[in-house]
């Protein structure tokens, strides 16, 4: 818990301000001098300077290369993002950190040749190993990755930082117990994951491995740890992408007490993008990582499967990884240390490193645009990790299952089935030596050039404005304020204009003066306390979407009183569109008002009276994101009210994730009604979410989902389908383990997972 949240509602005075005579004077914020500020959370970067000298001396071609890390620091000086940080002192690690993953030799063999000067020594020795050079002073550079990726986590966990990176060479995702691999000495996320485990008590660690490569280390080192949720996302190509492991595939979801905690995405094909990363976030990274509530998130980032990089041929943007950043900040109190592995454009790594540096910093996710259907493969490697995971957790409860004594020919099944399978057309064969020159992958001249122009466009049209102010809070004077809560303090307090006409006016005055100052730039994001009315929220719906600068709008309705009026005058509108999450409509639930070509932009999870934050999270990430995703708003509207179920958290959380869209341009308002402790403890965990602070988390988030609800969910995916196509993983799955032979006609694979023919 932060150390500023504990003003509790008991001490928070709730004025219930009429203004009474005259209205020439505009209203007066009690500033109350027993509210401190709470401590500056910032962000930590770890760097050693000396990591240039780390290269390979035999091939100058090699793109595990210097100018990875001084491209890095370069863009980061240029964004002017350095100096807001603040640096964690690197160090080397200890012998007894290394100790706790790896074995002694690793240690010995490395040591013996630091300051070697015998090159042809050093390139023998490195033969050993795949994909693997060593120069004089890797051993103390690996040393020092390692020590300053602990330094960064046990400040993050000491709280003198809120979240981290470490910019680092050598990486460190492949090396294993006793192997060195894959440009990989020492397995510094590993490492930094098991201290935080030993040293400091920790019981969930989430790690993201958004690095095109299987980190196979990492995964083989908390195989059997439920306290360690490794999550990976890899090229894979059927085990022709390296390492060219059949572990890498998605059927190994780890062993014994850590059956579940381990998974893997393997993507069979190039040229995946964002699309199909954001859609692996939204149905899989988020919906588990909250279920599983981490003390900590580690991420090994590697930027290999970022557009233009030779080694992943993906094609991730750079402002992408902001997403992935800022989606994930919401957990663990925010603390999330992110650490480089790959990435091999230097273009596209420098850019992407420091767009996750400035999320990190709380600077909004920029624009991503053009959000496609996910390819068919990704979708299948989504639906096969749904499958094998589905009895581990609950947030996968909404997968239909269908009875495979029904199905007479696997080959042939019908579009909404889907059946898992595996393939590996790797060899399991390791040869004695390693070639060590020419072998990084080469690309075309043609292809690189138009890489680069892309990139260059990309970088170029990419807006990194920022506001002066985070949080604009307005409520109207004749309103109830809360604005003693200390938190409101801290936000921008707006001015209301005075209206000679009436309450009404005054209200919509209020309204548009709120949305107002978000479009004009004046703040990122505003929170108002006032009359929810249709016809205040229809106003200013209007207003928005009139202004000049939005091309759309997002409304989301999340109060517990349904409202058609609103969606009724926006039916035929596409550039508006309506979402309700949680108000069941007094209409038949799943009808759809919209008409023709605007059904797709009225969207209602009409959810029961009495579900709570499992239902509302499970909507959220199956329905409400990805849409909000493929509409790309430039605006959010959302519409609060103070009852229902939803925990305060859970509503925080929400509003947090949807940051990352409309460049956090976001404008929440809330019924007045009565403000209860319930109502106080909703719009505090709002406003934390847009000051960027840490918002907690709900409790038991996913017991099992109300059956009515996972239908309704169903149901609504059904009937978006045809027209958003991000909401593609709606097929049903086997009802039993389908991964055996002649469908997984390789026992070696089931030989390694014996475990899920439980299932
Ligand atoms: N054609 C990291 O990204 N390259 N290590 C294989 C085969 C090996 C990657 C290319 C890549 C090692 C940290
Ligand atoms: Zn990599």
């Amino acid at each position: 818990m932060s150390s500023h949240s504990c003003d509790s509602v008991n001490n928070i005075t709730v004025i219930f301000h009429k203004i009474a005579c005259n209205y020439s004077c505009t209203k007066k914020i009690i500033w109350s001098s027993t509210f401190s500020r709470p401590p500056k959370m910032t962000t930590g970067i770890t760097y050693d300077n000396r990591m240039v000298e780390h290269k390979c001396l035999w091939d100058l071609n090699y793109n595990e290369k210097p100018e990875r890390f001084t491209s890095i620091l370069r863009r980061c000086e240029e964004l002017q993002l350095l100096n807001r940080c603040i640096y964690i002192k690197p160090r080397a690690a200890t012998k007894e950190e290394l100790l706790m993953v790896h074995t002694p030799e690793m240690i010995s063999i490395l040591k013996n040749t630091a300051g070697f000067s015998d090159e042809e020594a050093l390139e023998q020795l490195s033969s050993k190993y795949d994909f693997l050079y060593i120069h004089p002073s890797t051993y103390d550079l690996s040393l020092l990755a390692a020590g300053s990726t602990v330094e960064l986590v046990s400040n993050i966990l000491d709280g003198k930082i809120k979240n981290g990176m470490a910019v680092i060479r050598p990486p460190g995702h492949h090396a294993m117990k006793s192997e060195y691999c894959g440009y990989c000495f020492y397995n510094n996320v590993a490492i930094a994951a098991q201290y935080a485990l030993d040293n400091q008590g920790l019981k969930r660690i989430l790690i993201v491995d958004w690095d095109i490569h299987h980190g196979q280390a990492t995964q083989q080192m908390f195989y059997d740890d439920p306290r360690v949720l490794y999550f990976s996302i890899h090229g894979y190509q059927n085990g022709a992408f390296w390492p060219h492991l059949r572990e890498s595939d998605y059927h190994n979801i780890g062993r014994g007490a850590g059956l579940g905690y381990n998974i893997n995405i393997p993507m069979n094909e190039i040229k995946m993008g964002n699309s199909d990363y954001m859609a692996i976030f939204h149905q899989l990274i988020l919906p588990i990582a909250y279920e599983f509530n981490p003390e900590l998130v580690i991420v090994s980032a590697g930027y290999d499967a970022a557009l233009g990089c030779p080694e992943g041929e993906m094609e991730v943007t750079p402002a992408c990884y902001s997403h992935f950043t800022n989606s994930l900040m919401g957990l663990a109190n925010g603390r999330l240390a992110v650490v480089l592995e790959g990435g091999y454009c230097l273009k596209s790594l420098s850019e992407g490193a420091a767009l996750t540096l400035r999320t990190l910093l709380g600077d909004p996710a920029p624009f991503i645009q053009n959000l496609d259907a996910p390819k068919k493969s990704a979708q299948q490697a989504i639906m096969s990790a749904m499958y094998v995971l589905r009895r581990h957790w609950n947030c996968l409860q909404h997968l239909e299952e269908f009875n495979v004594q029904e199905i007479k020919d696997p080959m042939n099944l019908p579009e909404d089935k889907f059946w898992p399978r595996i393939e590996f057309v790797g060899s399991d064969e390791k040869p004695e030596t390693y070639a060590t020159r020419d072998i990084c992958p080469a690309q075309d001249p043609k292809v690189a050039a138009e890489l680069d122009a892309q990139l260059d466009d990309l970088i170029a049209s990419t807006c990194l404005d920022t506001q002066p102010n985070r949080v604009g809070f307005s409520t109207n004077p004749a309103e109830p304020i809360v604005t003693q809560l200390e938190i409101i303090q801290r936000c921008h307090m707006m001015q209301t204009e005075r209206s000679e006409i009436s309450i009404a006016e005054e209200t919509s005055g209020t309204f548009s003066n709120l949305i107002g100052s978000i479009l004009d730039g004046t703040c990122r994001s505003g929170i108002a306390i006032m009359d929810n009315s249709s016809e205040n929220l229809i106003k200013t719906l209007k207003y928005a979407i009139d202004s000049r600068v939005t091309k759309n709008v997002m409304f989301i309705d999340m109060r517990n009183h349904p409202d058609v009026e609103i969606q009724r005058a926006f039916q035929e509108d596409v550039r508006i569109l309506c979402a309700s999450l949680y108000s069941p409509f007094a209409v038949d639930d799943v009808e759809l008002m919209g008409l023709n070509d605007s059904k797709r932009y009225i969207v209602n999870i009409s959810l029961q009276t009495n579900c709570g934050d499992a239902e509302i999270f499970s909507s959220f990430f199956r329905v409400l994101l990805p849409i909000a995703y493929q509409f790309g708003p430039q605006l959010i509207v959302i519409a609060a009210d103070q009852s229902g179920n939803i925990s305060a958290e859970c509503f925080g959380q929400i509003i947090h994730l949807l940051t990352s869209l409309a460049g956090g341009r976001l404008s929440v308002t809330f019924e007045n009604s009565l403000v209860t402790n319930s109502g106080i403890n909703r719009i505090k965990s709002c406003v934390q979410a847009l000051l960027g602070e840490p918002i907690g988390m709900p409790g038991e988030i996913y017991y099992r989902l109300h059956a009515t609800s996972v239908c309704t969910i169903r149901t609504v995916i059904k009937a978006h389908n045809p027209y958003w196509n991000a909401l593609q993983f709606n097929m049903g799955v086997p009802d039993v383990n389908v991964l055996v032979p002649p469908f997984m006609n390789d026992d070696k694979v089931l030989r390694y997972n014996p475990e899920l023919l439980h299932y």
